[in-house]
């Protein structure tokens, strides 16, 4: 694989004039805001993550997110902290603001009463109580109102909410820890620590958004993770999935712990007796399809949206992150690159895992935390589907 063939390849030459493409000040606080939206992750669920940032003359007057179901939306919480400053500002939000007495009052009627000039925001909001009207309250009442920025990034902020309200099947998001060498491992079945704390609790958020976590059978034997949220604020334990098609799933594994749901999916042709043993200590085992003694993990997901699951973060390893790339079935993905280097010794991804003919991938943005830099892609069929929707 050439490196230009590879969706790591430098980014289209930015062409004289075409302001869409150039990072502005509205990016700049649309991220912010976006970043203030993850710290409710798993806690707002079935609703969305808003975050929204009021700024006047330049400078930041208050910020605020939505921190849990049932309370207060995001831009409310920072125009009530703005007060009288609010004034003549430019809010940046997320979402469309909501038209609709739910929980509590339609936001809009706040943004009006508070005397905002311009509202700023990624996408509208596909919830039928609001999809558009948010937008046309407000232009009615003279608020200038931009759409449309950052929305990929927006989109990997909501994946499962935007694809569950709009019925378009499991939100896939796959994600990724490599070293700046492009090693996923020092060798061959060891178990290393690539990312670094900020990335980690980043990776909970993830955990903590979608219903399942999927890992390989390669991933339980080598590193036993847990798969759980404990670094961020959170009830939410997502159902650990494991595709293992011969059925090593060991005896006991620390993603069991409490009354988690686990499910392996194992291939038809599974050996019978230790189904059945699986079964009796409480996995929940499912057969689908496999190919070349993999499982297939279009039939895997669809096994699991069979059982109710919306969303699922796959977390490896790199077979399979090959696997789901080269079926193309994802919307999101998100690669860690951590400044270390673990050299020829090293295990790096297959070719096919960035081949990008097979990926189609829309980079969403870079950000840094704790030393790592992560990458963020929306495929490009997720994003023109979800474009037709919410913009
Ligand atoms: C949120 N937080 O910050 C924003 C939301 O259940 P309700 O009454 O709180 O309304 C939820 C809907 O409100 C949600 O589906 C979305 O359409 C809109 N915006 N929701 O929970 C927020 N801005
Ligand atoms: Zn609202």
């Amino acid at each position: 694989m050439s490196f230009s063939d590879s969706v790591v390849q430098r980014p289209e030459p930015t062409p004289a004039g075409d302001l869409m493409r150039q990072y502005t000040i509205d990016d700049y606080f649309l991220d912010r805001a976006i970043d203030l939206a993850w710290l409710g992750a798993g806690r707002t669920h079935p609703n969305p993550l808003v975050g929204a940032i009021v700024v006047n003359d330049g400078h930041i007057v208050s910020v605020g997110y939505h921190q849990r179901y049932g309370e207060a939306h995001a831009e409310t919480i920072a125009l009530e902290r703005a007060g009288e400053a609010a004034r003549g500002s430019t809010l940046y939000v997320t979402l469309e603001p909501c038209a609709h007495h739910g929980n509590t009052p339609p936001c809009v009627e706040t943004v009006l009463k508070s005397g905002v000039r311009r509202v700023v925001i990624p996408t509208l909001d596909p919830d039928d109580r609001v999809y558009g009207r948010g937008v046309a309250i407000l232009r009615d009442d003279g608020v200038d109102v931009d759409v449309g920025r950052r929305c990929e990034r927006a989109m990997l902020l909501n994946l499962a909410y935007f694809k569950r309200v709009l019925g378009l099947g499991v939100a896939v998001t796959l994600k990724m820890a490599v070293t700046l060498d492009g090693r996923i491992a020092s060798r061959a079945g060891s178990r290393d620590q690539i990312t670094g704390t900020d990335s980690l609790r980043f990776v909970h958020r993830l955990r903590a958004v979608n219903d399942a976590v999927l890992v390989g059978i390669n991933t339980v034997v080598v590193d036993s993770p847990r798969l759980d949220c404990r670094l961020i604020d959170t009830e939410a334990t997502p159902v650990a999935v494991v595709l293992d098609s011969r059925l090593r799933f060991p005896e006991t594994s620390p993603m069991q712990a409490g009354d988690r749901t686990v499910v392996v999916v194992t291939a038809e042709t599974a050996d019978e007796d230790s189904v059945v043993a699986l079964r009796q200590s409480g996995v929940r085992v499912v057969k689908c399809g496999s190919d070349g003694g993999r499982v297939d993990v279009k039939a895997a997901v669809a096994e699991l949206a069979a059982q109710g699951i919306a969303s699922c973060l796959v977390e490896g390893g790199g077979e399979v992150f090959s696997s789901f790339t080269q079926a193309r079935l994802w919307d999101g993905m998100h690669v860690f690159v951590s400044p270390m280097t673990f050299g020829n010794e090293g295990v790096a991804l297959s070719e096919q895992a960035f081949d990008r003919s097979q990926i189609g991938a829309v980079h969403a943005g870079a950000s840094a935390g704790a030393g790592d830099v992560l990458m963020s892609f929306v495929n490009e069929k997720t994003r023109d589907t979800l474009l037709k929707h919410l913009l």
